[in-house]
């Protein structure tokens, strides 16, 4: 398809120019010789890698933490405050997971060389790790990020999954991202589960029609049903948001083809097949094979945003708490 030619042609381009530039002030390596003779990337990456081995969707947890940490206020560790209306107390922290795995990280680094390594930093390489080891391929990463100070609930406008796309598209570019590397970050549902509460109205009562929505492949719809009854007696139930069982725990690009098949279960997935913007991107990953160099590189870009560098912020002592002067 020409489309889809000219958007590869397009996104190498992207890359070459993102591969040739500096990401701001942060570095490649920062911290190489800052941690006593301790590799601070390895440290990380041990503790994510005992974890992963005892339960593998910590994938999942840290892919969400990372996108919600960057999309609210900057990659600055900003979710991981703890308080009365910090930002993991907004509605749609609701079920994000992973916090003791960046405690457990942190409270290493801080043994091997206390106040050096940033909270934001761990979310950003915790990830990484994991992506890797939950079958995506692994990538390098620019540090030298910078905790902020700030963590607010009302900061919190993340798009909802009902959003249009041109709204979610309008929200990733207030974050300089464009709409391919949306898609490709949405991507990030092929692995994780979301819980009833968000795909009810698409089962019984699709914008206010009382039916199923007609955009959701019949037999799922049935299935779903079954698994969210009408009653709500299933509130907590899981459900996985890649539908092939033997890829649901895999980063691949399982997702693109079960919104193919009519399969995706959040109403912004399926919705990226339908509008004309996003639809030949979704196919061309679909059919393509080079989903996780394109998702490694568009996750790279998502770990920029607005990040604090140099003098900015501090290196919190707890990623919990804001250091006490
Ligand atoms: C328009 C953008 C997005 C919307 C509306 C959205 C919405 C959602 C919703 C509603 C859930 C289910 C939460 C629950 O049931 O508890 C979810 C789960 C998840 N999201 Fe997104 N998301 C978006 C973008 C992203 C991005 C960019 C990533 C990462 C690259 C991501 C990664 C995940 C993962 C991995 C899960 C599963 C979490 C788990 O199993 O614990 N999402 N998302
Ligand atoms: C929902 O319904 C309104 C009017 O009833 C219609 O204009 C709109 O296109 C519908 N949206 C979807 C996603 O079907
Ligand atoms: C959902 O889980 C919570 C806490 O684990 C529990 O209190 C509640 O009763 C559960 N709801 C349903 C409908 O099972
Ligand atoms: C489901 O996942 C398996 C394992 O990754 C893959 O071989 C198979 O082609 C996938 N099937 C579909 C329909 O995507
Ligand atoms: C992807 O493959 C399907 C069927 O195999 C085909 O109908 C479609 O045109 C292909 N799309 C692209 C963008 O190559
Ligand atoms: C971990 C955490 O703080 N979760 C909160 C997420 O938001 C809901 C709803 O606002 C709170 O009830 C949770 O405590």
């Amino acid at each position: 398809m020409k489309s889809s030619m000219l958007a590869a042609i397009l996104l190498a381009l992207i890359m070459l120019k993102l591969s040739t530039t500096c990401h701001g002030a942060l570095q490649w390596g920062f911290y190489k010789g800052k941690c006593g003779r301790s590799d601070v990337e390895a440290i990380i990456r041990g503790v994510v890698t005992a974890r992963f081995r005892r339960d593998p969707t910590i994938v999942a947890a840290l892919l969400r933490m990372q996108f919600h940490d960057c999309f609210v206020n900057g990659c600055d560790a900003s979710i991981l405050l703890d308080g009365r209306s910090s930002e993991k107390t907004a509605p749609p922290n609701l079920s994000v997971r992973g916090y003791d795995i960046v405690d457990e990280a942190k409270a290493a680094l801080e043994k091997a060389c206390p106040g050096v390594v940033s909270c934001a930093d761990i979310i950003v390489a915790a990830t990484r790790d994991a992506v890797a080891l939950g079958g995506g391929l692994r990538y390098e990463l620019p540090t030298g990020r910078r905790d902020g100070k700030v963590s607010l609930a009302g900061n919190v406008n993340l798009p909802s999954p009902s959003a249009t796309v041109a709204q979610a598209i309008d929200a990733f570019k207030r974050k300089g991202l464009g709409t391919v590397e949306m898609v490709l970050l949405l991507g990030g549902h092929t692995v994780g589960v979301t819980h009833c509460a968000f795909v009810m109205n698409r089962l019984y009562n699709f914008n206010g029609t009382n039916k199923a929505d007609p955009t959701m492949n019949p037999a799922l719809v049935m299935a779903l049903k079954l698994r969210c009854p009408a009653n709500g007696a299933s509130g907590n139930s899981t459900i996985n948001l890649d539908q092939n069982w033997s890829s649901a725990n895999k980063v691949d690009n399982s997702y693109y083809k079960q919104l193919m098949m009519k399969k995706g279960i959040l109403e912004i997935d399926q919705k990226l097949t339908l509008d004309s913007a996003t639809k030949y991107i979704v196919s061309w990953q679909a059919n393509g094979s080079n989903f996780p160099t394109l998702f490694n590189y568009a996750m790279v870009k998502m770990g920029t945003i607005q990040v604090l560098t140099g003098t900015q912020g501090e290196i919190r002592k707890s990623c919990r708490a804001i250091n006490k002067r």
